[in-house]
This record gives C-alpha cells, structure tokens and sequence, in this order.
C-alpha cells in the first residue's frame, strides 16, 4: 500500500515538473481578431422564431432570441472565430485528453455555437430543455452522428475519428439550431470570445501556419504565418471584411 501511494506522488511529482516544465519552453500566439464595420455599422441579426416549439419559446420569455450567426462588439472585436495551427506541426504527436468537452442545448440554443475538441475526445452533450432536440454532426472525414434526445435524456456521448476544420451540428427538430465542432489532432487552437480575443499556448519553436475559421461565408477564413521561438509571446491580429452577397 505505502509503495503505491509512494508511486503516485513521484507520478504526480514528475507530471508537476513535465507540466511546468513545457509551459515555460512553450511559446504563445495571441491577438483581436475584428470584423471591419465600415461607417461603425454592425451587421443585424435576426430574431429566431422558437414558436414552432413552445418550450423553446418559452425558455425565452423576457424577450427575443437574436441570431448569433456575426457576434460582434462594437468596437468590431469578432466572437465565434475558430484560430488554429494550420500547418507546421506535421510529424508531432500529442495526446487527445480523456476528459469530454461539454456542448450544452439550452434555450434551444448550443453552448457554445463555436467549440474545439481533439480526435478520438469525448463530447459529452447535454438536454438541459426538457424537449426532444436531435443532434446531428455531419462531418466529412469520421463517421455521421445523428442522435435523439428525448425531453428525459439529459446526456449522452459523441466523439469524431478524425480531424476535420469544421463540423457542422445540426438539430433535427429545431432547423434554427446550429454549431460548429473543430476537430483537432493537436490541442493549439482557440475560439474568440469578448473583444475578439484568442490565445494559444505551450507551441513549439516553429513556423506555422494560423487560420482563423468563421461560419459565415461572407466572411470565410483569413491565414496568416508565425514564427516563434522557445517560450516567446507573439501576437497575431485579423481583421475580415464582409464580402458582398453572391447573386
Ligand atoms: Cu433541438
């Protein structure tokens, strides 16, 4: 017994080291990325109608839902913008944590709409409604997922095979539900939040490739190129224009 609690502390001890030992060497990219709002313009956003479903509607009572399709700031600070390693980490490998990302349908809305998860990680998605909602991830490269959730289920578990930049997630039964699923073979990637900001730490010394990633196809994706070395701080701004709509 004493030698195994003696195992564990010298395990834990050599992961305590291993732990701060990489974040010291490991360098970090950061920065805004912003949507330019010509004239300080922000693009509307629609109301979503939940009527179809009343206790959906009912979830939001005190006012309307508004589409998070552009969530951006007034000062044009951009959320939902998937950031990642595009390219320069090719022959690493890292470890997928075993502990799930959580993806929450709540209002009748996903928590988050933009999230990251590693390949082969569980994602643990919850009922938090007491309705039927049908998630329903249509990736390219991993297998279809298309799972009822019955008002009584309150959570079941997903995970992707494979990596893929993004999976669309659909609701079968509320077409207004919609989020979008980074799938990773490396944990370096960010979703912005307030102000647009985005972080990503603990890379090697290297040249990369950084993408950032939104939904709209007005908007589309943006790279840029990085080089950092050991444990150095670099920042990385991106600014995307609205593209006029195709007709
Ligand atoms: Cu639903």
């Amino acid at each position: 017994m004493k030698r195994h609690v003696f195992v564990a502390a010298i395990a834990a001890l050599s992961f305590a080291c291993y732990a701060s030992g990489d974040a010291v060497a490991g360098a970090t990219v950061s920065g805004t990325i912003k949507l330019e709002l010509p004239g300080g313009k922000k693009p509307g956003r629609k109301k979503i109608q939940m009527a179809a479903d009343p206790v959906c509607a009912g979830k939001h009572a005190g006012g309307a839902t508004l589409s998070e399709v552009v969530l951006v700031d007034d000062d044009g600070g951009l959320h939902n913008v998937f950031v990642y390693v595009k390219s320069g980490l090719e022959g690493k490998t890292f470890d997928a944590p075993s502990e799930p990302a959580v993806l929450d349908q709540k209002g009748c809305i996903y928590k988050p709409r933009v999230m990251g998860v590693r390949a082969g990680q569980p994602i643990t998605v919850l009922n938090s409604d007491g309705t039927l909602h049908n998630i329903h991830p249509k990736p390219q490269n991993s297998a279809e997922i298309n799972k009822a959730m019955p008002k009584f289920m309150k959570k079941t578990t997903i995970s992707f095979a494979n990596s893929e930049v993004m999976v669309p997630v659909k609701c079968d039964v509320h077409p207004w539900m919609q989020s979008y699923i980074g799938v990773m073979e490396h944990p370096f990637f960010a979703v912005t939040g307030e102000g647009g900001k985005f972080e990503i730490k603990g890379l090697p010394a290297g040249t990369y490739t950084i993408e950032a990633w939104h939904e709209s196809k007005r908007l589309g994706t943006m790279t840029q190129e990085v080089t950092v070395a050991d444990g150095e701080s670099r920042s990385l701004d991106f600014t995307f224009k609205i593209k006029p709509r195709k007709k």
